[in-house]
């Protein structure tokens, strides 16, 4: 079994992206599977073409890409990827679609294909907080989820995979007010459980995590 997890680089304001500095921090074994780190560039288009590449050479059977939500205070699983560019600010080569949909012949919204219920719980029950994210916004983050979602549903259907969101560490935060944030070792631990969840696990638990608004 191979597991290949992806984080971001850098982008608007911030020095660091803690996506990838947690990611780079897994263990290359877990639950008996490979994992394969990579860092991809937070740019529309040019991100998912790595990623299709990197699918293709390493074949993983579990795909989890990794992001930054600035202001979220715990780890979010993201559910669904919507087919929208709508970027509030550029991304890292200057880009900033409006309205504009990811791929014509895609579906409006993809489901992560892994069991996301199980994955939040695993990371709570080792007492860090994670919950079900019903979005994950319009910017690169879920360009890159909508973008793996398509190539599973188009090109690599026995892949599975979703997004994962995570708070700024503390050093991000030193300087902002009111700002949420989570060791870096914390965040890693729980990308660790969330993907020994989703290899354990093919079907989803049914578990009340929905959210009211
Ligand atoms: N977070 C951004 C894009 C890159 C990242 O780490 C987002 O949530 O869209």
């Amino acid at each position: 079994m191979k597991v290949l997890v992806t984080g971001f680089t850098p982008f608007g304001v911030e020095a660091i992206n803690p996506s990838f500095e947690a990611v780079q921090a897994l263990s290359d074994k877990i639950a008996q599977a490979n994992i394969i780190t990579l860092e991809i560039p937070t740019v529309f288009h040019e991100s998912i073409e790595i990623l299709d590449k990197a699918i293709e050479i390493n074949k993983p059977d579990i795909v989890i890409c990794v992001g930054q939500a600035g202001g979220r205070f715990d780890i979010t699983v993201e559910r669904v990827a919507i087919n929208i560019d709508d970027a509030r600010i550029e991304d890292n080569k200057g880009n900033q679609p409006i309205d504009e949909p990811i791929f014509s012949d895609g579906q409006p919204a993809y489901f992560a294909n892994v069991p996301i219920k199980s994955m939040v719980e695993k990371i709570r029950e080792s007492g860090i907080p994670a919950s079900v994210s019903n979005s994950a916004g319009t910017f690169v983050c879920n360009h890159i989820m909508y973008g793996l979602m398509y190539l599973i549903d188009k090109k690599y259907s026995k892949v599975r995979g979703t997004f994962i969101h995570v708070p700024f560490i503390p050093q991000q935060v030193v300087d902002k007010y009111n700002a949420p944030s989570m060791e870096l070792s914390m965040i890693s631990k729980a990308l660790g459980l969330a993907i020994e969840a989703a290899i354990g696990n093919r079907g989803d638990i049914k578990a009340a995590l929905g959210s009211i608004c």
